[in-house]
């Protein structure tokens, strides 16, 4: 009798810690072998870039035998915030995202957070709280505008005079667009005769990208040097406005960008760009393998650092046959 009691006690406290996990976590997991529920907001389809990581994120859910529920918010913040909620509502096991602008994500990582579902952070990250998610994979842009910098800046090393420099800015308010707009000027900072001479807004985009450099074409009376694009699918717009003008892109001005797809190499093959930098957009498997680690309650690292290089149009056809993107 006494026995049996306790036993039942026993059985009543599980069941009470089993409840208690179960509202921690969140979700109605009922056995381990239950596919993982996996809500991703995607930023929409701007450029080559996005069209790889979106490729990237599916194809690893597939391989990881991962529920992957993708939205893709046309690259508006109230979409993805709407994307979201959607997520909460439906009790998915992680959220992972890729938010489109740094600020305004409180309330919704919140509420999330309330609802005890983690939420991974993908490509760019947010002024949020950093413990409002569990972790964040993505590129270092402060870097990767460095390097871009530095590339102008060897090519400009025993210039005398200045150098006028156009720059084509990413989405405005995004983590990318602020950080490679700060790498680039860190380094022009100990460089003084280069000089950022216009910048403006092509939001990632070709053809954004192609009218803001025709109207700055239009616009700039002064002789332009350099065009620093903070994506290839902005600078193969402007590529074609330089065209467009009579300049000769690559020659009359020399060209750097970021990301490295495939468009890029083709326009470095074609003498139309001159360098551009890798960001790495293959970040499915790695995400698969985070939430596979969140959903069995093991820490992740805060954040995870994709590593990356540079590619130049003089090695550009040694390259393009191993590029997967
Ligand atoms: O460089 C650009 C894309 O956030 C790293 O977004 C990403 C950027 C990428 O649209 O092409």
């Amino acid at each position: 009798m006494k026995f049996s009691r306790s036993l039942a006690n026993l059985a009543a406290s599980a069941i009470a810690i089993f409840l208690a996990a179960l509202a921690v976590t969140g979700c109605a997991r009922e056995s381990q072998d239950e596919r993982i529920v996996l809500g991703f907001s995607q930023i929409g389809a701007e450029s080559e870039w996005r069209t790889a990581n979106t490729e990237s994120i599916k194809a690893a859910a597939i391989t990881s035998n991962i529920d992957l529920r993708f939205a893709d918010a046309q690259q508006k913040q109230e979409n993805q915030i709407k994307a979201l909620r959607s997520f909460i509502a439906q009790k998915v096991d992680v959220i992972a995202f890729s938010p489109v602008v740094a600020t305004g994500w409180d309330t919704v990582l919140m509420e999330a957070r309330d609802a005890g579902i983690p939420v991974i952070l993908t490509d760019r990250a947010v002024t949020s709280d950093p413990s409002l998610y569990v972790g964040f994979l993505g590129s270092d842009f402060v870097e990767e505008g460095r390097k871009a910098g530095r590339w102008v800046s060897g090519k400009f090393a025993t210039a005398t005079q200045d150098v006028n420099i156009v720059e084509l800015q990413g989405t405005v308010g995004s983590a990318p667009a602020s950080d490679r707009k700060k790498g680039f000027e860190e380094i022009l900072a100990t460089h003084p005769h280069l000089k950022i001479i216009r910048s403006q807004t092509g939001d990632f985009t070709r053809t954004k990208g192609k009218e803001a450099m025709e109207a700055i074409l239009k616009s700039e009376p002064r002789k332009i040097h350099v065009l620093y694009a903070h994506n290839d699918d902005m600078a193969i717009g402007a590529i074609q406005a330089i065209e467009e003008a009579g300049l000769k892109p690559g020659t009359d001005i020399l060209i750097v960008s970021i990301d490295a797809v495939k468009g890029a190499f083709e326009a470095m093959i074609a003498g139309k760009l001159n360098a551009t930098i890798e960001c790495n957009p293959l970040l499915g498997p790695q995400l698969m393998t985070s939430v596979a680690e969140v959903v069995a309650g093991r820490p992740i690292a805060k954040r995870i650092v994709v590593e990356e290089t540079m590619f130049t149009m003089e090695t550009a056809k040694q390259y393009v046959q191993t590029r997967k993107y």
